[in-house]
């Protein structure tokens, strides 16, 4: 029987990676993707690989060096990420795994299961128990201009999109309404349409805001009021004519366990750099299953393609991404569908581009 790989050493980069389309929210803008890529060499000559998206360049450094302080926990450990993360959550039981400390854990374990995958030559798919197939994927912009974005929301849809994500919550009411009825105007009936207010609203205004934008058949709409307000998010569910949509922002399984008990939401979404990664996702599709709560990802397009494949209630995989310019392949739809590649999560780092986009 083939030994587990062994953890030998751990290596982080910092980089500002461009995007196809720079991001603006009702919370804020993104103009390019501030990663930490993680590579974790191993004694059976196979580098695990994923990368941690961090929101804003000013937690760059502070995680390359956590995270470079962290492998004297996993240095000639053998790659079992079930393992790890059980050690880990106690190491970190008394300080909690929320913000920084819960990315590095979900990065490491994702870049932990690439190595098991590559060690066996197969998908993580594949070592989850299911098969790579497509998956449904939306395309996900921020907030749009449907004048000046029209030829992007058209390019959607011909490129074999059926479903599109765009950001509101920014301007007045009457504004976003204005907005997705062009939208809405512009991909025609048939292609589904969802909205994210990034939880930038009360719950009284957040209903107020659903009821005018109900007459454009959305999917969902989605982080109404601030992420960790559950009564919130109960309260415009109650009264949305819409579904509520959430869970980018659940730090770890038990944050998912409390939103489902709380009612919070129609339909979940963790993040894999949230929910603890790989691992924790596992755990998240069965609270998932257990509530029949369809069950959709959030940015992590290379692994969430993946850990849909074998998700009992996968919805959607968003297609928003992060890391393109500084992978060798970079995921492509087709016909609004993503597969995910092997071995382990399939990717490769385009170390040209790596090292013109490297934050000194
Ligand atoms: C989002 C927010 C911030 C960065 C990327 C994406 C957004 C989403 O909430 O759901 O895509
Ligand atoms: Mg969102």
């Amino acid at each position: 029987m083939t030994m587990l790989p062994t953890i030998q050493s751990l290596h982080v980069r910092p980089v500002l990676a461009p995007m196809l389309r720079p991001l603006r929210t009702a919370s804020g803008a993104i103009p390019a993707a501030p990663l930490v890529l993680i590579d974790v060499q191993t004694d059976q000559d196979v580098i695990g690989r994923a990368y941690i998206f961090c929101y804003t360049p000013l937690v760059l450094k502070p995680l390359c060096m956590f995270l470079t302080d962290l492998a004297g926990q996993i240095v000639g450990q053998p790659v079992a990420p079930a393992d790890r993360y059980l050690d880990l959550s106690r190491t970190f039981r008394l300080l909690g795994r929320q913000g920084l400390v819960g990315m590095a854990l979900s990065g490491l374990d994702m870049a932990l299961w690439d190595a098991l995958g590559r060690a066996a030559d197969r998908p993580v798919a594949e070592l989850l128990g299911g098969t790579v197939r497509p998956v449904p994927a939306y395309d996900s912009f921020g907030l749009v201009d449907p004048v000046a974005d029209r030829a992007m929301l058209e390019a959607s849809v011909d490129a074999g999109f059926r479903a599109i994500k765009i950001k509101i919550g920014e301007r007045s009411a009457a504004e976003d309404a204005a907005m997705v009825r062009a939208v809405r105007d512009i991909i025609g009936p048939d292609v589904q349409l969802m909205v994210d207010l990034n939880q930038s609203q009360s719950a009284t205004e957040a209903i107020r805001r659903v009821e005018r934008l109900a007459a454009y058949d959305l999917t969902w709409v989605e982080e109404p009021v601030a992420a960790e307000d559950l009564e919130g998010h109960a309260r415009v569910r109650a009264a949305s004519p819409v579904p509520v949509q959430t869970g980018e922002n659940w730090w770890f399984p038990s944050d998912m366990a409390h939103a489902v008990a709380a009612r919070a939401c129609d339909l979940a979404m963790p993040d894999l750099m949230k929910i603890g990664g790989i691992t924790g996702w596992l755990r998240a599709m069965a609270l998932a299953e257990a509530a029949s709560l369809p069950l959709s990802s959030h940015l992590f397009i290379e692994a969430s393609a993946h850990t849909l494949a074998v998700s009992p209630t996968c919805h959607f995989l968003e297609y928003l991404d992060m890391a393109g310019a500084v992978l060798a392949e970079p995921v492509r739809p087709v016909g609004g569908m993503v597969t995910a590649r092997g071995p382990g999560l399939g990717m490769a780092w385009d170390e040209d581009a790596v090292a013109r986009f490297v934050v000194d």
